[in-house]
């Protein structure tokens, strides 16, 4: 797409940003692709895309593992990446950092192997209705398997959660509270420090899904004072395939092991094993090397833009839209809290959210549609599912002006 000149007061410059994405640069259906789909996986920028190649041009070897050359320095590589990951989220220790296969990956983690420990019968775990099922489902199945109850904390219509029905939820029997720091469907950044503190107060740890939060906003877990987080490096501008759980070195500690094998182990007899110290004891078999690599890659990358600097040109891009969009007859905004990230999820009345999808992306426009696997959220406001506009840092006004006009002559065909 031809973007205008600008270097935005934010300071992004776009057309220096966008032209890193060689993806943005590809026709869709023969028209200029205008990507909104970042809720569900970001593009990557040519740092990322040329430090993959790297590694499997020059650098492939197996880490923690092989004393020759290769090997000592792609180990190096592999830490000095964990270490990257541990600055961005600000963590005291490079071994609270575990690498895991995404966000999915470091819930089911914590889920199965705290549960072993600490979840008996008649306990409960809190989580809430805009949880993405991958923030449900494992703490649904430990549940099951240990006789334990879930509990979800309500929401209102704006898609806020409902404080006070949250702290009332809090009891002795609650063992861990497990909530989305901004939600993929409605945007909405939750107020996890009330959340941690109301939790903390009835030594009750936390685990926040930070999946659609590190891509657009500052983290610091310490500042959080929340005991595990989540994220996925493929919305990041990372590769697919790769995820961190950041965990508080007391509770990853005091946890057995989720999976086992080569790597997380020092001693192994047949009489006796004994696992190895942090991370390593979470890290079973060979990871995937060159993603945790790109990982780091990509967030150096965003931090060289800067994240105050990407939250609020986001912000002013998801006002811009909101603006725009509240202009359409019969569209309804799902998702109007006080504080959201750059989602724009709307229904509009009468039509199937697929049908405007399909239609979109025959102007090249790529959004989501359906229920985003937040089916008991869709469920609330007594939906199918809506279609999800979700931005990066790379989109612009111009790109919201072809969409908006692509949704308007969509509604006409379909009214
Ligand atoms: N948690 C949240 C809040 C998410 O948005 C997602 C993915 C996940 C967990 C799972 O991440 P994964 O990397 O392990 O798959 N969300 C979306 C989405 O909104 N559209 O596609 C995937």
């Amino acid at each position: 797409m031809n973007a205008t000149k600008t270097i935005d007061t934010t300071g992004i410059d776009i057309e220096k940003i966008r032209a890193d994405f060689p993806l943005l640069s590809r026709k869709v259906n023969g028209k200029p692709l205008v990507y909104f789909d970042n809720g569900a996986t970001a593009q990557k920028p040519n740092r990322v895309i040329e430090a993959l190649n790297h590694y499997y041009r020059f650098d492939n070897a197996n880490i923690h593992r092989g004393v020759h050359t290769l090997s000592r320095e792609i180990t190096l590589a592999y830490e000095n990446a964990r270490n990257t990951v541990r600055k961005h989220l600000n963590a005291a220790n490079p071994y609270e950092i575990v690498f895991t296969k995404g966000t999915t990956d470091s819930i089911n983690l914590v889920a199965s192997s705290f549960a072993k420990k600490y979840i008996s019968r008649g306990d409960e775990v809190i989580v809430s209705v805009m949880e993405h099922h991958s923030n449900i489902l494992p703490w649904q199945q430990v549940c099951e398997e240990r006789g334990a109850i879930l509990k979800a904390i309500p929401i209102n219509e704006a898609g806020e959660l409902v404080m006070e029905e949250y702290y009332r939820l809090l009891s002795p029997k609650t063992k861990i509270v497990a909530v989305a720091h901004v939600s993929n469907t409605l945007g909405t950044i939750n107020p996890v420090k009330e959340i941690i503190a109301a939790a903390h107060a009835k030594n009750i740890p936390v685990l926040l899904d930070g999946a659609q939060a590190v891509p657009h906003i500052k983290v610091d877990v310490q500042e959080l004072d929340c005991d595990f987080y989540c994220f996925s490096a493929h919305k990041v501008f990372g590769p697919t395939g790769v995820g961190i759980l950041y965990g508080k070195e007391k509770w990853l500690n005091a946890m057995p092991p989720y999976q086992v094998g080569g790597g997380t182990i020092k001693t192994v007899s047949f009489e006796k094993t004994e696992y190895a110290d942090l991370p390593l004891k979470f890290e079973a078999g060979t990871p995937d090397i060159s993603g945790g690599i790109g990982l780091a890659a990509a967030l150096d990358y965003v931090n060289e833009i800067g994240l105050d600097a990407i939250t609020e040109y986001e912000h002013g891009l998801l006002q811009y839209a909101t603006t725009e969009i509240k202009k359409l007859k019969d569209v309804k905004i799902i998702g109007t809290a006080k504080e959201k990230a750059g989602v724009l999820s709307f229904a509009v009345e009468g039509i199937h959210p697929f049908d405007i999808g399909t239609l979109l992306d025959q102007l090249g426009v790529a959004v989501r549609t359906g229920h985003h696997c937040t089916q008991p959220l869709v469920a609330f406001y007594c939906i199918p599912g809506t279609v999800r506009v979700s931005f990066a840092f790379y989109n612009t006004k111009e790109e919201i002006n072809i969409f908006i006009e692509g949704l308007e002559k969509a509604i006409r065909m379909l009214k």
